[in-house]
């Protein structure tokens, strides 16, 4: 059978490691083009998998050698070039977020609702991580009972970036929390609300304005609560946690290496260096499910839906944030393509 032919736009750190993936790790595609508005980095991303190296974004989609396309763009550019994937009736993988306004979100949806077939999955890899996955088949086998809440810690090492705003932390790093709130508790939010501690003046190094912690609180339909954490500036690393109460049991995510070593009166035990080694094999993971659903036609995962649900979360806790407020969401009712 021959390989899936796959364009890949955007040549930073997320377009890499996909473009490595496909490459170095899956059998069944490979990457034919790749664009970037700095030739350097296309360049050495291009040559690194041997693939053509392509300026207009554009041309990588309307390449009939490319059959699918993964979009890890900077996060302003990825509606526009989802919805161009699904005129262009290919599959494609896009980076969270899937817009950075809930309108451009909705367009994508519009786009893809008007040709009647999915063809945008959303990059929120946690669903394809193996401790959020068992989180859900725990669930579903009903040994934790009903959901109560649910937590998450995510802990990204500083400097994450020195002038990271609420907003950006909400919108770049708590999305992926907010769409395991939703794929966890298995309910939409209907409330939020949420505080962020800054740097404090003169901190050095740090823009005005800066924080580097949010929290927030998400009140679900059906009566839970998903609590989220994101410190953007930890001294030791990355981790993500997740956990469900239940009435009849908590589970939560395992982590830590293969092995913990006792030494001089501590416990030892590796902490990932960045997201990219943490969640190594959910990439892997999600990356094969995308190119076996493309091969089908078709892709699997989260949806654009599931992206422009993040995004209206995103901005209603953007808005909290700022206010000090509880906001209220719209129940708004899943268009046919996205249901079951
Ligand atoms: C960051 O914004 C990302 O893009 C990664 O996907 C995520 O895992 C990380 O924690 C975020 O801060």
């Amino acid at each position: 059978m021959s390989q899936l032919g796959v364009g890949v736009i955007g040549a930073g750190m997320m377009g890499e490691v996909h473009a490595h993936l496909i490459a170095e790790r899956i059998g069944s595609a490979r990457v034919v083009a790749v664009s970037d508005p700095d030739g350097d980095r296309r360049r050495r991303v291009a040559e690194s998998v041997g693939a053509a190296e392509v300026s207009d974004p554009l041309d990588v989609i309307s390449d009939p050698e490319v059959q699918a396309v993964i979009i890890a763009s900077p996060d302003q550019s990825h509606a526009e070039y989802a919805i161009a994937s699904v005129h262009a009736n290919k599959p494609c993988l896009c980076e969270k977020p899937l817009a950075t306004t809930a309108d451009d979100a909705r367009a994508v949806v519009e786009a893809e609702s008007a040709g009647g077939r999915r063809l945008v999955q959303v990059g929120f890899m946690r669903e394809f991580d193996e401790g959020h996955a068992s989180l859900v088949t725990l669930r579903d086998s009903g040994a934790l009972g009903e959901v109560v809440a649910v937590r998450s810690t995510h802990i990204n090492p500083a400097p994450w970036a020195p002038g990271v705003s609420a907003e950006r932390v909400i919108t770049q790093s708590m999305i992926h929390d907010i769409h395991s709130a939703r794929f966890l508790v298995g309910s939409e939010v209907i409330a939020v609300s949420a505080v962020s501690v800054p740097f404090g003046d003169g901190a050095e190094g740090v823009d005005e304005g800066a924080v580097r912690f949010v929290t927030a609180r998400l009140e679900m339909a059906g009566g839970a609560v998903a609590l989220l954490d994101v410190n953007v500036a930890s001294s030791y690393g990355y981790r993500v946690v997740a956990e469900i109460v239940g009435s009849e049991a908590t589970a939560r995510s395992a982590e830590g290496s293969a092995v913990e070593m006792w030494t001089s009166g501590a416990m030892v035990s590796a902490v990932s260096a960045n997201w990219p080694d943490h969640f190594s094999a959910a990439y892997l993971t999600e990356v094969s499910a995308w190119v076996q659903a493309a091969c089908g036609g078709g892709v699997t995962g989260p949806s654009a839906w599931d992206g422009y649900m993040a995004n209206l979360v995103a901005s209603a806790l953007v808005e909290a944030e700022a206010s000090g407020g509880r906001v209220e969401l719209p129940t708004l009712s899943v268009p046919a393509l996205y249901r079951g």
